[in-house]
């Protein structure tokens, strides 16, 4: 588990170090995916690239699942759960909340992860059972926060339609709640959690490789991270807290119906 950490930190630090040497200069011309709002620049590209190239290299055969790349075959019981840029818009617009997420499931499980914030030179990592840290210090999720006093992280999708049922469902929330933070990467908000810098996250339709690395760091810092109704995280919905913030928002949200459609 320490090797799988220990590659996956070297080439994320290796990606992030790229992404910001390159970031001044890039070209702003964009392509979009899903939407109009929902973009991919050149460096994602290149970022995965070379994370895919340097997995490959260290562990040829293992299979990988990247943003912009989708799904690379393999009998491997490993899996590289990858994110190039997590915050591409923050990114685009030299706003310094993005990272670079690198996760390994090994027989579907996440055993190790890494999210690396280059611009403001943290690194957050977490192996499973072993804690997580930023740096050398060891991460511990804020507890015995009543929702009334949580501040609670979320994000939106790339789909005006969604946007609109998470519009309705935020302005509810944020009615319960200390405040909201809105800060465009998944990965950041969660390890953000982990660090005390938040209470509590939610989110509808995130992606694995948002959430892999980072929700490995949140639970083990002591957070409890899951979807609605008792089911696991996973693209339709993610709720992460401390034990007991946590049930106090998840039955917020569920009385909210979040998940529904326009
Ligand atoms: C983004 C997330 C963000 C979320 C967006 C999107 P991207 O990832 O991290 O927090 O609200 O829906 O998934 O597109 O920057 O990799």
């Amino acid at each position: 588990m320490t090797d799988f950490l220990s590659l996956a930190e070297d080439i994320a630090r290796e990606a992030g170090d790229m992404l910001l040497a390159k970031r001044p200069t890039m070209s702003r011309e964009i392509e979009t995916k899903s939407s109009p709002t929902d973009v991919v620049t050149a460096l994602d590209k290149a970022s995965e690239e070379l994370i895919r190239e340097r997995i490959l290299a260290a562990r040829p055969g293992d299979r990988i699942l990247g943003e912009e790349g989708g799904e690379e075959p393999g009998d491997s019981d490993v899996r590289w759960v990858v994110d190039p840029i997590d915050g591409t818009v923050n990114f685009l617009y030299g706003l310094p909340e993005w990272a670079v997420s690198i996760a390994v499931e090994v027989k579907g499980e996440v055993v190790a992860g890494v999210v690396n914030v280059p611009a403001r030179g943290e690194v957050y990592t977490a192996a499973l059972g072993r804690g997580a840290w930023l740096g050398d210090v060891r991460l511990r999720c804020n507890t015995g926060v009543p929702l009334d006093r949580a501040l609670v992280a979320t994000g939106f999708g790339y789909s005006a339609a969604r946007r609109a049922v998470q519009g309705e469902v935020v302005a509810k929330v944020l009615a319960r709640v200390r405040d909201i933070r809105r800060g465009g990467s998944c990965a950041i908000d969660l390890c953000s959690l982990a660090a005390g810098r938040v209470d509590a996250y939610y989110e509808r339709g995130i992606n694995p490789w948002d959430y892999a690395a980072a929700g490995l760091v949140a639970t083990e810092s002591g957070a409890r991270l899951g979807g609605l109704h008792g089911r696991p995280v996973s693209p339709s919905f993610a709720v992460c807290a401390a034990p007991g913030l946590f049930e106090q928002l998840h039955d917020l949200l569920v009385s909210l119906d979040p998940e529904r459609d326009v």
